[in-house]
């Protein structure tokens, strides 16, 4: 195996070479490397006299500040990015001769940036949107970018009409509202009239929008592409990335209030868990389709609002990736890299898929205005490890020193750099008869707008369902043209009649009296969340026990050691911070203070006993609201001892909680325990279950 310190570690040894000059190797200097003595006042005629235009530290430091910024990211401006290794589980030689799937003794470098699509770079990150998974491989065959969602299928057909979609969805254009969000009127105004948009609206609307973590969800590479193989044979591919962790997500209510509690909800964990050593994994699958089946489908391969059901052609694992450190400076390295869907290798092509089309135009021509020049491939994050011999010369921020020619052929630089030989080596393209008039016009195997769509929504559990509803009504109801969710209900209708009447009756618009056109019922189970629970782990899940001033804290210990033994991350909160005194009189120290964390930032919650403890906490109002959105939420509930008799106070009626001394109890994801002192095996056990299960859905109602 080559470990982090062989060929994973090619980038990391590229990245010591461009790393700036250590400040603590000597004192601050200017640009031009100047020493400085001075920099907290400028040079001035007296004291109280005009500052000096010759002051050339102030001018540069001044200069230079103002020239900080680049232009965000037209979409995708929020991100977070790490970087890692993939490597192969065995030789993919059978469909691609791409040298990173070969060798499962080989570790490829990469880096991943995860992003948010609509707000701009200072945007929440857990708004209702498409969540970017794009991953930067560095093989030793050149740089390949595979840039993903997490949804598997995208908006429009064809990226002509990128512009429409993204000024749709963007804030609006005379007050620039809302951020970060798809709630408004022209984006439902263009989905309303452009079918095409209703399955990716689907995912939209559905939990997939709102995940819980970047390291909980799923990565889709969406289009078709083709593998090839060394005898030039082709294969269809479909990429998944699947997370170690299982996908799981957030609720609305809590999504919205984390936006205020921790803008950086996603990016905070993505990079805690990177810190703690706790690396994210995700398992990379392919659907593979020979070229003689491409018509096998009741769609079109080349149609990117289309899944291939796994049912219908399985996802074969080929590898692993995990991220395991942070980058060292955001801007050089997250804001600064560059993707783009052409960076392919030999053994990976392209499609007709027009969306994935116009994408090889897009990328390298946003990179010009926000990289400011064609040499962004030379920055560290960019460069690729494999060697970059090319005739292009010059342009702005030139970081290399090019001797010799620059044109080929040449005799006078000794014809170099040669031409690749026929070794079979270099990319070449794959070879696809291709004939046809010149026609704008859509094929008609793409105009079954509704099928997928369904299919999407039959494959849902019921509590997906009711998120979906409960989300459309969300949006639609901040629609201020109603012509406008009348027609985006009239669309849904085509999907499923019931969806429809549901939306329609939350918004206020007619009910469809009848069924629509989609009679399409199949269902895929694994489009449901339900299908990816996860390794049975709790690792890394943020767990609250909230303590005050005679908590039993053998109780508290007990229960702490046991989660933490399993790799969750146990916080002690009190309504200050500092120390609680423990009913055996020994100081129990806090992590935080509850004022300063809310429970939309954990994904469980404890309630310890004690003599005159947690009773205690019953009058926190920091604490009572704590558990009731825990609950509400459908975290995993857990109280011990008199911590059982604070919940019991919130009446949560028809639940089954622990009501005598030495049993647990466990329903719906509130597990409780009377017995006073250490937790017992059967609590731990029991609680972690329900953390395993992540959310309890149709827990009865708490009555205060
Ligand atoms: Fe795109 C960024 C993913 C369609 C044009 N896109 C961007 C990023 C991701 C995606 C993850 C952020 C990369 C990063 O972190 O730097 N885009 C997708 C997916 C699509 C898709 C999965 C459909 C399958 N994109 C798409 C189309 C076009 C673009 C159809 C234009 C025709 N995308 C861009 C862009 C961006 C971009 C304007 C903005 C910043 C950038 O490229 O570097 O060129």
């Amino acid at each position: 195996m080559t470990d982090s310190a062989g060929i994973g570690d090619a980038k990391q040894r590229q990245r010591d070479r461009y790393r700036a000059q250590d400040p603590a190797s000597g004192p601050l200097t200017t640009d031009q490397g100047v020493t400085v003595d001075h920099t907290d006042d400028s040079l001035a005629a007296g004291e109280r006299g005009p500052t000096l235009l010759e002051d050339f530290h102030f001018r540069e430091k001044l200069t230079r500040f103002d020239h900080e910024r680049i232009p965000e990211r037209v979409v995708h401006a929020r991100g977070a990015g790490a970087y890692g290794y993939f490597e192969p589980y065995e030789s993919c030689a059978e469909f691609t001769r791409a040298g990173f799937l070969q060798d499962p003794s080989v570790r490829t470098p990469v880096f991943v940036r995860f992003s948010t699509v609509q707000g701009p770079r200072g945007s929440a990150d857990t708004v209702r949107d498409v969540r970017g998974f794009a991953t930067k491989f560095y093989t030793s065959e050149g740089n390949y970018d595979l840039v993903g969602n997490n949804f598997p299928v995208f908006f429009i057909q064809d990226g002509i009409k990128f512009p429409d979609f993204v000024h749709a969805v963007k804030p609006e254009p005379h007050n620039e509202i809302p951020t970060g969000a798809s709630a408004h009127d022209s984006l439902w105004d263009f989905v309303s009239l452009q079918p095409e948009t209703l399955h990716a609206i689907m995912w939209l609307m559905s939990a997939r929008a709102i995940p819980r973590s970047y390291r909980m969800m799923q990565g889709f590479g969406v289009h078709t592409f083709r593998f090839v193989a060394a005898d030039g044979r082709g294969t269809f591919v479909k990429f998944h990335w699947k997370p170690k962790l299982g996908a799981h997500s957030l609720v609305w209510d809590e999504a919205q209030e984390c936006q205020g509690r921790d803008p950086d909800f996603n990016r905070r964990d993505l990079w805690d868990a990177i810190e703690a050593g706790e690396f994210p994994e995700w398992e990379l699958g392919v659907q593979l389709v020979p070229e003689q089946d491409e018509f096998a489908f009741d769609f079109d391969l080349l149609d990117p609002t289309k899944v291939i059901p796994e049912e219908q052609v399985p996802v074969r694992p080929i590898g692993r990736m995990v991220l395991d450190r942070n980058p060292e400076n955001f801007f050089a390295e997250t804001e600064q890299v560059a993707f783009h869907t052409a960076n392919v290798v030999p053994g990976i092509d392209f499609t007709n898929d027009p969306l994935l089309q116009a994408r090889n135009f897009s990328y390298l021509d946003t990179q010009l205005i926000r990289l400011g020049g064609p040499n962004f491939a030379q920055l560290p994050v960019n460069r690729p490890v494999a060697p970059v011999r090319t005739n292009q010369r010059d342009g702005y921020h030139q970081g290399g020193i090019h001797s010799g020619t620059s044109y080929s052929p040449n005799s006078l630089g000794g014809g170099c750099p040669a031409l690749a030989g026929a070794d079979g080596s270099a990319f070449s393209h794959y070879t696809e008869r291709v004939d046809g008039a010149k026609i704008r016009r859509r094929s008609d195997s793409f105009q079954d707008h509704y099928s997928q769509a369904a299919l999407f929504w039959h494959s849902m559990a019921p509590w997906e369902r009711q998120h979906i509803v409960a989300a459309f009504r969300f949006e639609l109801g901040k629609v201020t043209a109603l012509a406008v969710r009348q027609r985006t209900v009239d669309e849904l209708n085509h999907v499923d009649h019931e969806l429809a009447v549901q939306v329609a009756r939350g918004v206020g618009a007619q009910e469809p009296p009848e069924a629509g056109a989609g009679a399409y019922k199949p269902a895929s189970p694994a489009l449901s969340l339900d299908s990816l629970p996860g390794d049975g782990s709790i690792r890394t899940r943020q767990i609250a026990v909230l303590v005050t001033d005679g908590v039993d804290a053998a109780q508290v210990t007990s229960v702490r050691e046991a989660l933490a033994a399993q790799g969750a991350v146990v916080e002690a909160l009190a309504p200050t911070d500092g120390t609680v005194l423990g009913a055996d009189g020994e100081k129990y120290t806090v992590d935080r203070a509850l004022p300063t964390v809310a429970s939309v930032l954990y994904d469980a919650v404890l309630l310890p006993g004690g003599p005159t403890g947690t009773p205690a906490l019953a009058d926190d109002p920091d604490a009572m609201r704590f558990v009731r959105d825990a609950y509400r939420h459908g975290k995993p509930v857990g109280a011990l001892g008199s911590g059982v008799g604070v919940l019991a106070a919130m009446e949560p009626r028809g639940l089954r909680i622990d009501s005598e001394h030495g049993r647990t109890v466990s329903d719906h994801g509130v597990v409780t325990d009377m017995t006073p002192g250490a937790a017992s095996e059967e609590f731990t056990r029991a609680f972690t279950e329900a953390l395993v299960a992540h959310r309890h859905w149709d827990r009865p109602p708490l009555r205060c």
